[in-house]
């Protein structure tokens, strides 16, 4: 059977057509060959909605992929989202080499390595993966920089899309009602010179019992290429106090100057926010993040994926005006006890201090 969104929503078959479905997913993990041809240069905004699912336990995390026509290079240059907080608690739209599944809606919630059985991440093992898109709370539709994208498709590692949303309260969905929460795609075929990337960074560690610890990652950027960041992301579990990012650069006294680069309770909704300082990033800068996490339990805490740990991560996302993004996706350390921006061998000073009221 195919996805209902040709069915349901027959304005947007022609755009899924263009977009994505020269190859529509079905649900025991086949592909339907679609006869029609897409359009070059064309611009449109693409449905990417949960195929009216009527998810009955609470917490549900839903995914649902979509394969991207892999005979065409598309540039997302924005996302409308079609979502309220009283279904959904959040999304997330990822992009990834393989889907974490070949069914049309799985349980993909962060406790899926943890537990066993149909449970699988948005993306498949060993895939590449990065977020493109955070929603929560209502937030209104986001556009991209002018004529910045993200490359998916073709010519890009970006050959599926999932689509992740939370559904925290399902008591509307006893009566077999059904939800297609989402996000409406804008895309353009047209080639776009700057493209968007992500870089995560985050950290492994763990917080002893009863303390408050800070969890620290930096990486030097060592490709000749021009960074122009514009938006962060910041995620930890229920003990995080503060993540903030900074941009490291020494000055021509060789001392380091931290430039922060977006600092948030991550308690707040954990969706893209601008960052506080637009300036390029050039090779040789590093980039640097700390999360400050308080443990107030009675037991040891570790880095980990179930609601039991705590995780600790800063998304960047940047655009490069020529060229393709970064090599470089990940910048994780070890994190505590191990880590600390203060280690001798970190080749770091300067380091900004922690506010009293973060202690
Ligand atoms: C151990 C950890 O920090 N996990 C994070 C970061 C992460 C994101 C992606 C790790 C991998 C990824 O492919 I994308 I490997 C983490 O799971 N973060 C959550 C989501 O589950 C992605 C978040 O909301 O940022
Ligand atoms: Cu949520
Ligand atoms: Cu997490």
């Amino acid at each position: 059977m195919a996805r209902k969104i040709g069915i349901s929503m027959p304005c947007c078959y022609i755009l899924l057509v263009n977009l994505i479905s020269v190859y529509s997913l079905v649900d025991q993990g086949m592909y339907r060959r679609n006869s029609y041809e897409s359009a070059t240069g064309s611009t449109g905004s693409f449905p990417f909605l949960m195929p009216l699912v009527s998810p009955k336990t609470p917490d549900l995390y839903l995914c649902t992929p979509i394969k991207v026509d892999p005979t065409t290079t598309y540039y997302i240059v924005g996302f409308n989202p079609n979502a309220t907080m009283n279904t959904a608690h959040h999304m997330l739209l990822y992009g990834c080499g393989e889907p974490g599944t070949t069914k049309s809606t799985w349980n993909c919630g962060e406790m899926a390595q943890a537990t066993a059985e149909e449970k699988a991440s948005p993306c498949g093992p060993r895939s590449h993966s990065q977020i493109l898109y955070a929603w929560a709370r209502d937030a209104q539709k986001v556009s991209l920089p002018a004529g910045v994208g993200f490359k998916v498709g073709k010519d890009s590692p970006t050959k599926y899309l999932v689509l992740q949303v939370h559904y925290a309260h399902v008591d509307r969905f006893k009566d077999g009602s059904t939800d297609d929460s989402g996000v409406f795609l804008d895309y353009t075929e047209k080639p776009l010179q700057k493209l968007a990337g992500t870089l995560l960074l985050g950290t492994d560690g763990i917080i002893p019992a009863m303390k408050t610890e800070h969890m620290e990652s930096a990486c030097e950027i060592t490709e000749n290429k021009v960074l122009f960041p514009f938006a962060y992301r910041v995620h930890t579990h229920e003990m995080g106090k503060v993540v903030a990012g900074y941009r490291v650069r020494s000055n021509s006294e060789g001392i380091q100057e931290w430039v922060q680069l977006g600092k948030r309770d991550p308690l707040t909704p954990q969706m893209f926010y601008n960052v506080t300082n637009t300036e390029p990033i050039l090779s040789g800068d590093q980039l640097a993040m700390r999360c400050t996490i308080k443990n107030t339990r009675h037991r040891i805490t570790k880095i980990g994926p179930t609601n039991e740990d705590e995780m600790c991560n800063f998304y960047l996302m940047y655009y490069v005006d020529h060229g393709e993004t970064l090599d470089m996706k990940y910048c994780f350390s070890q994190g505590p006890p191990y880590y600390y921006w203060s280690n001798p061998d970190t080749g770091l000073h300067n380091i900004p201090h922690i506010e009293a009221s973060t202690l």
